[in-house]
């Protein structure tokens, strides 16, 4: 598989077991989300080698670099301020004035330790194909026809994904087990809803869910017809539901829909908040939930047969394989 990692992390490798513990891998950490694992901090050994993009609007930075002689992207975000902590942090920060100036002044404000946190994201061992997916790149836009999926795409995904283990183990209660929000367990038009790991899940106006499906052998909206219809129904209607009970927030206020090309060749849905700018959630990538099940009652072959368009970078391989068949 073309997602071999740079360097094998080994069963009783120490670092594999760190990075796992952290991860919030269930033999080490039952409650699945890395709660109160932070008696060593891994990241004090991460020497980074470049900077794969950052965003000062979005307040991101994406690292490249060696986790004790692995290879190892970090992603580090500046989490949304809660209305909630808003009281808390004005009564026991502190604050420096910058600048004031008739009735405009600007601080620096420093809150308490346990209101200025920062979300990590490790991924270690990092594959080649973690780096590429991480760094800013030109991008084109191909138009895939029913024909090409098959001879071109297709056979591409089958040698050089990312593997699928973490969708296995959320599936399987080996990972998460206790962030599931929903589970339909049906084997047919089953599935289970459970924050995507994008999201701190401190507030809603960023929400972001993932409804990943338990039949294995969907791997994108390129396989739906129209038997699929009631699954896709299914998770409409019972992931809304969800959400509403969980976080009030209703299906008016939701965007819900496919990535095609997703990153990950497991049938999943993203439900994001309509407010939020979730990564990849412009027309060139997204496909509303609403608009497949509306196309497929209308042609039950439609994403089997029509084109459709997506992004590739620069540097990704589906996108040479495009070029070899004449096809760019
Ligand atoms: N709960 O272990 C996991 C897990 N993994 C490995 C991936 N996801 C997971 N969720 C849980 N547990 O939304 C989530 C991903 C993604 C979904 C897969 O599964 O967060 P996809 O197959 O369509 O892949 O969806 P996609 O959207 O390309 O992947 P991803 O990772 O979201 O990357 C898209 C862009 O988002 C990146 O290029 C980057 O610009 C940005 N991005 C990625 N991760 C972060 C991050 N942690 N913080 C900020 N921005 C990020």
């Amino acid at each position: 598989m073309g997602d071999a990692p740079l360097k094998r992390v080994n069963e009783g490798d120490e670092l594999g077991q760190k990075v796992k513990k952290q991860k919030g891998d269930p033999e080490a950490d039952p409650s699945g989300n890395g709660e109160e694992c932070g008696e060593e901090n891994i990241l004090s050994g991460f020497k980074t080698t470049a900077v794969l993009k950052d965003s000062a609007r979005e307040k991101t930075i994406f690292l490249h670099g060696k986790l004790d002689e692995q290879e190892a992207v970090v992603i580090l975000q500046k989490t949304p301020i809660t209305v909630v902590s808003v009281a808390e942090m004005f009564a026991s920060s502190k604050l420096k004035l910058e600048m004031r100036n008739d009735i405009y002044s600007t601080y620096q404000l420093q809150p308490p330790a346990h209101l200025n946190v920062l979300k990590a994201t490790v991924v270690c061992p990092a594959t080649e194909k973690h780096v590429k997916k991480y760094q800013v790149q030109e991008s084109f836009l191909v138009e895939e026809t029913g024909e090409d999926y098959l001879s071109i795409t297709l056979p591409y995904i089958q040698e050089k994904s990312f593997s699928l283990q973490w969708v296995f183990n959320i599936l399987e209660k080996k990972a998460e087990a206790d962030r599931i929000v929903y589970e339909d367990p049906d084997p047919d038009v089953g599935f289970v809803l459970l924050p995507d790991f994008k999201w701190d899940q401190k507030q809603t106006h960023d929400l972001y869910l993932i409804a990943i499906v338990h039949q294995r052998d969907l791997k994108s909206i390129r396989e739906l017809t129209a038997d699929h219809l009631p699954l896709l129904q299914n998770i409409c209607t019972k992931g809304k539901e969800a959400i509403l009970k969980r976080y009030g927030l209703p299906a008016s206020k939701l965007r819900v829909y496919f990535h095609y090309q997703p990153s990950y060749y497991h049938l999943h849905v993203h439900f994001t908040a309509l407010a939020s700018e979730a990564p990849g959630s412009g027309v060139e990538r997204a496909h509303l939930l609403s608009d497949v099940i509306q196309n497929l009652r209308a042609d039950g072959g439609f994403y089997r047969q029509r084109s459709l368009s997506f992004p590739l970078r620069a540097d990704d391989g589906l996108l040479a394989r495009f070029q070899q068949a004449g096809r760019l």
